[in-house]
């Protein structure tokens, strides 16, 4: 395969809600450049860049997938990304690694809660965006009604080059603005294109959007706003080279029509891409000092090496395949290189391009270009690969925490290293998923973004690494808490033959604002208990309340203060002060009204406004409170605060009540009190879970 120079590279990631047609729309563009010779279709699985099986059968992107093509003489670096919220970390990565992004948006449903978040974050990295107005073939698509929502929601510096012919089923092709041509395809999904004047018809609708264009390319640039002035128009070049600017600088978003499945409007698309989207030769790295400043890299060949580790997969079988940036200089296949971040020495087999699964060697890596390699040693995602002399590193993709877990199981015995093993390679490809062990109950939990991401998860463990584990309903890690300030008093004494246990103390417990956790404070005057017996106090109630009182979940917010207590002078000894700590803990809690907290979650709910209603029911009977609520176009955003345990089926109730056109995101907000009717069955499962607490051994 050739090797590109950067100036022969455009590196673009197609971003946008799920199911907006991104893979298919990567499909079509590899077809249409002849970069493959039959066109991939989502609906049987032949697409290049959804090859993982989980992909395949869900019809979604999980991960992000590195393509190619020529057109032009240009290689395009194409990298499809997920769009369904559960996944978007992989989105938010690709974006730090290419010069442009392909917001791609449904032109039935316009700008939906995913492209809103893709596009401020594109925005948040300055980077030049080229829209598409896709799935233009369907019944009730509107590129009018698309770039309205997409001027609201998302920039209204968002232009059309394009103007479609014909819409929906009648929709055959498009007339280009810039050259005023009208392009039609044929009706067989070939993608064969033929080029004419502009039909009488569209003659003066066309001429009209072409002004338009004009008149926000001349905005968009002051020397160009004067002769737009001088001369009512702006000539052909300046048309040009004025958009081609004000793209590249993010002050205009050129917006094209397609439809991934017809192989209608693709060429235009790759034209665009190689016409608007900057070279890495035109547009800088984005880098950071050792201070922390932000600072850039040129794609320079003759510079030193670097590159960015940006993504990993984990592949049971060729093992670790790093997705690699090229920034600077050049990296060759079967070279030593030096780990930046680790300082340690990596040795590349084979570089690679990489079709969807399928890899290509090539000699080289120039500045700029996209590609992977296998097998590092010990080089992992943000990581950069650069002479230990380099000033500069990469700022580091940060993975979002999780937000829900399950316990886990093993199926058969004897798997449980096996997961962890396996776990591990997994959270290198995908560090939004968390995976401990429970400190109360020992049970290994899987966390992630979803329940979504943890079913794919745990479908990766079993078609991978041939590790089947069963799911337990997740646990809600729920705390006790005290209502009351109380004193007790905890009494160990044990007479058994020889040395006899002795020890005693008074406390005195009281709440703590939520979030304070737990506070000990030694009171004792007059030395009713040696100094040296306080700690062992300290101890023994610190044990006492990771078991809590009421259902076993550790007390927190509250301050125990030990404030009197006698001893023996021959048998005191630590233990017997432990004891003795635990017991006025429970003795305290028999008094101090104990209580129980669950964590809330705050909930944001995006749907089309026709189901709002029903949804802020639904949030209700789920003891929500509703916090607020906007509209966005035709979209309602609920803003709510949930109890964590009343969301756990919330995924598929938003998906079968809105037919899959809602979507949400959760975060933890704080803990409160659970209300008293649910407190019981709280109690009761505990109980049922670990039987009757173990009686403390008492005096
Ligand atoms: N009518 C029509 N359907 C399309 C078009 N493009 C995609 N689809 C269908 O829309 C569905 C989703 O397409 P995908 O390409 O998987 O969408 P995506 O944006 O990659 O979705 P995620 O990977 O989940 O983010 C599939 O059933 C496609 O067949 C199009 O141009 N026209
Ligand atoms: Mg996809």
């Amino acid at each position: 395969m050739k090797v590109y120079d950067a100036a022969s590279i455009r590196n673009v990631a197609l971003v946008g809600h799920g199911g907006c047609g991104k893979t298919q729309l990567v499909s079509a563009m590899l077809f249409a450049a002849g970069a493959v010779n039959r066109l991939g279709r989502v609906d049987d699985g032949s697409t290049v860049t959804d090859f993982d099986e989980e992909a395949i059968a869900r019809k979604h992107t999980l991960a992000a997938s590195l393509a190619h093509a020529e057109w032009q003489g240009t290689k395009l670096n194409i990298i499809d990304t997920p769009g369904v919220g559960n996944f978007l970390t992989d989105a938010r990565s690709a974006l730090r690694v290419v010069e442009g992004a392909i917001v791609v948006v449904d032109a039935v449903a316009g700008v939906e809660v995913q492209t809103e978040k893709l596009w401020s974050e594109a925005a948040a990295l300055t980077l030049p965006r080229v829209v598409v107005a896709n799935r233009l073939d369907r019944d009730r698509a509107s590129v009018e009604r698309t770039l309205e929502s997409l001027q609201r929601d998302c920039a209204r510096e968002i232009v059309p080059i394009q103007l479609p012919i014909g819409e929906g089923k009648d929709w055959t092709g498009v007339v280009d603005l810039v050259r005023m041509k009208a392009l039609t395809f044929a009706g067989d999904d070939s993608g064969k294109v033929t080029e004419a004047d502009v039909p009488g018809a569209m003659a003066d609708r066309a001429a009209q959007a072409r002004e338009q264009l004009i008149e926000m390319v001349a905005e968009a640039d002051e020397s160009l706003m004067e002769a737009y002035f001088s001369e009512g128009t702006l000539t052909q070049e300046q048309l040009v080279a004025g958009l081609w600017a004000a793209t590249v600088a993010g002050r205009l978003f050129p917006l094209v029509c397609a439809s991934g499945l017809r192989v209608i409007g693709i060429q235009p698309l790759l034209d665009a891409l190689v016409s608007y989207v900057p070279s890495p030769a035109e547009r800088d790295f984005p880098t950071v000092d050792k201070d922390g400043t932000d600072t850039t890299v040129k794609a320079s060949d003759s510079a030193p090496y670097m590159a960015v580790a940006w993504k990993t997969i984990a592949d049971p079988f060729a093992g670790r395949i790093t997705m690699l940036r090229a920034v600077s200089g050049t990296i060759k296949s079967d070279s030593t290189v030096h780990n930046l971040t680790r300082d340690s020495s990596e040795r590349l087999g084979h570089l690679m391009a990489l079709q969807g699964k399928t890899p290509t060697h090539v000699p080289e890596l120039k500045a700029g270009d996209l590609g992977a390699v296998a097998k590092l040693k010990d080089t992992h995602t943000n990581d950069v690969l650069a002479e230990k002399t380099a000033g500069v590193t990469f700022r580091e993709i940060k993975f979002p925490e999780p937000v829900l877990a399950y316990a886990i199981e093993p199926k058969s015995r004897g798997d449980e290293d096996k997961i962890s093993t396996s776990m591990q390679r997994l959270r290198e490809e995908d560090p939004s998923i968390g995976y401990s062990r429970d400190p109360q109950t020992h049970e290994l939990l899987l966390a992630g973004q979803g329940q979504l991401h943890i079913e794919v998860t745990v479908a990766k463990l079993k078609r991978r690494f041939g590790v089947e584990v069963n799911l337990k309903p997740p646990r809600i890690p729920y705390r006790e808490t005290i209502t009351a300030a109380t004193e007790a008093h905890g009494r160990h004494k044990k007479q058994t033959g020889g040395h006899g246990q002795f020890g005693d103390c008074k406390i005195r417990v009281e709440p703590l604002p939520r979030g304070a956790d737990f506070q000990f404070e030694n009171d004792i005057f007059g030395g009713s208990i040696p100094r040296q017996y306080v700690p062992a106090i300290e101890k023994g109630i610190q044990d006492a309340r990771q078991h809590g009182f009421l259902a076993g979940y550790p007390m927190v917010d509250f301050k125990a203060t030990v404030f009197d207590g006698s001893f023996h002078p021959v048998d005191s000894n630590e233990l017997s002060f432990k004891m003795a700590g635990r017991l006025a803990f429970k003795d305290a809690m028999a008094r101090a009204r104990p209580t129980i907290l669950e964590p809330v979650m705050h909930v944001e709910v995006y749907a089309p406004s026709d189901f709002a209603g029903d949804l802020m029911g639904d949030l209700n009977s789920r003891r929500g409170r509703i916090a607020g609520m906007d509209t966005r176009g035709t979209a309602t955003v609920i803003r709510a605060q949930v109890p964590m345990a009343e969301m756990l089926t919330y995924e598929q109730h938003l998906t079968s009540a809105t037919g899959g056109r809602g979507s949400y995101h959760m975060e933890y907000s704080h803990y409160e009190e659970v209300p008293h009717a649910q407190q019981a069955k709280i109690i009761a499962a505990a109980k049922a879970a670990h039987g009757q607490e173990v009686v403390e051994e008492a005096e």
